[in-house]
């Protein structure tokens, strides 16, 4: 075997070595969204999104699959996040956001003001404590 040639299989398999320690970290790194699905029900009359809570973390990316169960389209909205959406009769679609600000926001539906919603909470990341001023 020339000189040059196993240079170059060094060289290979020195790339392939990098290329499999870049694939190992970007998937640690890239945030995965946090999934909930929220489900379309009708009790005892009355229509609901659930679970009628909703908890995520300041900064968290977040993936909604709506499905809606009943036989007309419903709404889903989350104004303080600017979600505005309309699920089909027997359809689901899936919202995606960032849970920039965090607090209490309602999500419910915008067709139907009896159509009970719940509520997202946004938790603030804990950071370290600050001194604070006497
Ligand atoms: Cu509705």
């Amino acid at each position: 075997m020339s000189k040059t040639r196993k240079c170059h299989q060094h060289l290979a398999f020195l790339f392939a070595l990098l290329s499999l320690l870049i694939l190992s970290i970007v998937p640690a790194t890239a945030a995965e969204p946090k999934k909930f699905t929220l489900i379309n029900v009708v009790l005892e009359g009355v229509k609901i999104w659930l679970p009628s809570s909703v908890i995520v973390h300041q900064g968290d990316e977040v993936a909604l699959t709506l499905i809606n169960k009943l036989d007309e389209p419903h709404g889903f909205q989350i104004a303080d996040v600017g979600i505005l959406e309309v699920v089909s009769p027997k359809g689901q679609t899936i919202v995606k956001f960032t849970a920039a600000k965090s607090g209490v926001h309602r999500f419910g539906c915008q067709m139907h003001p009896a159509h009970i919603g719940g509520t997202l909470l946004v938790v603030e990341q804990e950071r370290p404590l600050k001194r604070r001023n006497k």
